[in-house]
């Protein structure tokens, strides 16, 4: 009698309207009439358009190598470059000459080829000790800004980092020092206050403020790991100077 009362349960599955997926990408559309947001002004300047490598390793190395002057880690992406639209990349396919005609490993023009990447085959190896790279833009050019790769397949710091403009093939007339690094005044171009770096995929952007100039050069002094010097690519972002 004292049967046990089993209560039975019935689900009601109710019948659900499936939402459309999101389709991602696209941002989603304001309430109706959706008033634009605010835009700035066209000061006839955009972000600059970055074309970078494969990353060969990720994240920065956190320790601090003895005797550098390393930059403080950077909390979050690099933040876009503006600069005046038309700005691009003249370097490419330009001139080479070194200070080191007789490279150890690939050809100057490695330098200006366009190839970036980590791998074998894509970088050029100067000798030990303070060596340049020059590139002839061919014309004066308004300099905005430029973005180097000395060697990014593994994590290294290249000391005595120093880029010049000037008018004149021989550096001797108008000289303009956009970077310099050499805080200890190893290479003897003078005390530089600019840091040391990790080399990395998305390279060294330097800006150049517009220094108006025709050769550029690129100086270094070995690295964390040896005594040469490597350059796989510089890109000089800038606008022809019209006479
Ligand atoms: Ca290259
Ligand atoms: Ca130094």
């Amino acid at each position: 009698m004292n049967g046990r009362r089993l209560l039975i349960v019935t689900c009601v599955l109710l019948s659900a309207q499936f939402q459309q997926p999101y389709a991602g990408g696209q941002p989603k559309p304001d309430r109706e009439g959706g008033a634009l947001k605010p835009q700035p002004a066209d000061d006839g300047t955009a972000p600059l358009a970055l074309n970078l490598p494969r990353p060969a390793f990720k994240g920065t190395p956190k320790h601090v190598p003895p005797g550098s002057n390393l930059e403080e880690p950077r909390k979050g992406p690099r933040p876009p470059f503006m600069a005046p639209k038309g700005t691009k990349n003249v370097a490419i396919g330009k001139k080479v000459t070194s200070s080191d005609d007789d490279p150890i490993i690939g050809e100057i023009e490695m330098v200006t080829d366009g190839d970036k990447e980590a791998g074998e085959g894509s970088y050029l190896e100067l000798g030990p000790g303070t060596q340049y790279v020059q590139i002839d833009l061919g014309k004066e050019h308004e300099i905005l800004a430029v973005l180097l790769w000395h060697y990014h397949a593994s994590a290294r710091i290249y000391h005595d980092v120093i880029v010049q403009v000037a008018f004149d093939a021989d550096f001797i007339t108008n000289v303009r020092t956009l970077f310099n690094n050499d805080h200890d005044n190893s290479s003897g171009m003078g005390v530089g206050r600019d840091k040391e770096y990790w080399d990395m995929y998305e390279g060294k952007l330097i800006d150049a403020e517009g220094v108006k100039g025709r050769y550029l050069r690129l100086y270094s002094n070995g690295s964390t790991q040896d005594d040469q010097n490597h350059y796989t690519e510089v890109e000089v972002f800038a606008l022809q100077v019209v006479p």
